[in-house]
């Protein structure tokens, strides 16, 4: 008895030739995307335009994109735009008045003060956005050349500077910028085991922001053990008033600026941009607890890296790979957005304060939490989260600004399809040689 023929699209060697057109597909659809994106890119912050947020908005952008500072008028227009030290990370209202605000910024040269080496030069300035007046507060010098240092500031007093310092020793230290003495440090190290976080002594805490609370107490994010935690300058770490676990990606994953709304506005309550999340969460206080009371996203919000609520209940929102700022409603609904190049850091609206200064908790104001959107557009917008989040922030860090996150997916899937059909043809090759 002979055996009958397979039927044709069983036979070996047609079902690999559609494979083969379809991974040609793959790639052709991923090179048309990828060449939309460079065609309709637009990395001048200063270009575009948009209706005004309601205030005088600041925005920086650091090492992800094309480092710069931008000011828009309240009506949408730019009032301010710089761009000298490549890249940028905090900036806040000043105390000396409008349209004054205080950043820090980074930049790498040889300099005498590190042996001819490249240094990473921290610098802390006050800028009048209309005078272009510039003042410098305070300078750090890093031999280290590897990311800036300081993230973030936060201003105590006249003469006090609270800094985060995100490399070894993984720090928060105070510095009187009269006397440049440093007049408190907490270290990490005094609390956390070296296996905890990132590697140790290289990017193990990546502690990027610092709070000095109402009550004396400084609220510290250690982004690489997914937790924000609470130390008291005199006692030292309050262990139980720690947000969030290493490694415990439910509640935290890899976030960026918690922001602290005491109880006097409806707190205690932390906002932060649940980064590899890709969403914005905020959690409660109660009974000695940490309960999530807020959380938002969008199918296009991607790696956020800022959030602040507005006096008026609305929340401002850094979207760094959704390249866009944006407002968020009481009701969930995005209230105005503006498009804005890739790598976003830090947002303010000058009018109302450093951060969250004036705003309320969810809890007190009855934010409704909002989902990601429903429908075929937004099902399709989310796909880009199939791909491992660290995976898919690190390929959009490392490609041209501008890829966007589901050219990024799109790469990623048309890579292990051409190097799965590779594979296949070898063995196809192996077997029949
Ligand atoms: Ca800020
Ligand atoms: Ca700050
Ligand atoms: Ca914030
Ligand atoms: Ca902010």
């Amino acid at each position: 008895m002979t055996r009958s023929p397979l039927p044709n699209a069983l036979r070996p060697s047609t079902r690999m030739s559609t494979l083969r057109l379809a991974v040609a597909l793959l790639v052709v659809v991923t090179g048309l995307s990828v060449a939309a994106s460079f065609a309709t890119y637009d990395t001048a912050a200063t270009q575009g335009s948009a209706p005004g947020v309601g205030g005088t908005l600041v925005a920086t952008i650091d090492a992800t994109g094309p480092g710069q500072i931008v000011a828009y008028h309240p009506n949408g227009s730019v009032m301010y735009h710089n761009e000298t030290y490549g890249i940028y990370h905090d900036v806040d209202p000043a105390p000396t008045g409008s349209d004054t605000v205080e950043y820090v910024a980074t930049y790498h040269n040889e300099s005498d003060a590190c042996a001819g080496e490249t240094c990473s030069v921290d610098v802390v300035e006050r800028v009048n956005l209309t005078t272009d007046e510039t003042t410098r507060l305070h300078t750090i010098v890093d031999t280290e050349n590897g990311s800036s240092d300081d993230h973030d500031v936060d201003r105590i007093n006249e003469s006090v500077l609270l800094f985060a310092n995100i490399n070894y020793p993984d720090s928060v230290f105070m510095v009187n910028t009269t006397t440049d003495e440093t007049i408190w440090e907490w270290r990490v190290s005094e609390d956390y085991a070296p296996e905890s976080g990132g590697s140790y002594p290289g990017d193990w805490t990546h502690l990027n922001d610092v709070e000095y609370l109402p009550d004396g107490r400084v609220m510290v994010d250690l982004r690489n053990q997914d937790q924000v935690v609470f130390v008291d300058p005199g006692a030292g770490l309050q262990e139980n008033w720690t947000l969030g676990a290493d490694g415990d990606h439910e509640i935290l994953y890899e976030q960026h600026n918690p922001d602290y709304i005491p109880e006097a506005r409806g707190g205690p309550a932390v906002v932060v941009a649940d980064s590899e999340n890709n969403r914005i969460v905020e959690y409660q206080r109660e009974d000695g607890e940490w309960q999530r009371s807020w959380r938002w996203a969008d199918s296009r919000l991607s790696w956020p890296r800022d959030a602040d609520r507005l006096p008026d209940g609305r929340t401002l929102i850094a979207d760094s790979h959704g390249s866009r700022i944006l407002t968020v409603n009481r009701n969930g609904s995005v209230s105005w957005s503006r498009d804005f190049p890739d790598g976003v850091y830090d947002v303010e609206i000058l009018e109302t304060g450093d951060e969250s200064a004036n705003g309320s908790s969810a809890a007190a104001l009855g934010l409704e939490s909002g989902g990601v959107g429903v429908g075929w557009t937004a099902t399709f917008a989310r796909l880009p989260r199939l791909v491992p989040p660290v995976v898919l922030h690190g390929l959009l860090y490392s490609l041209p600004l501008w890829v966007t996150p589901f050219d990024a997916f799109l790469l990623v899937v048309s890579g292990v399809a051409v190097a799965l059909l590779g594979v296949g043809e070898a063995v196809r090759w192996y077997r029949s040689s």
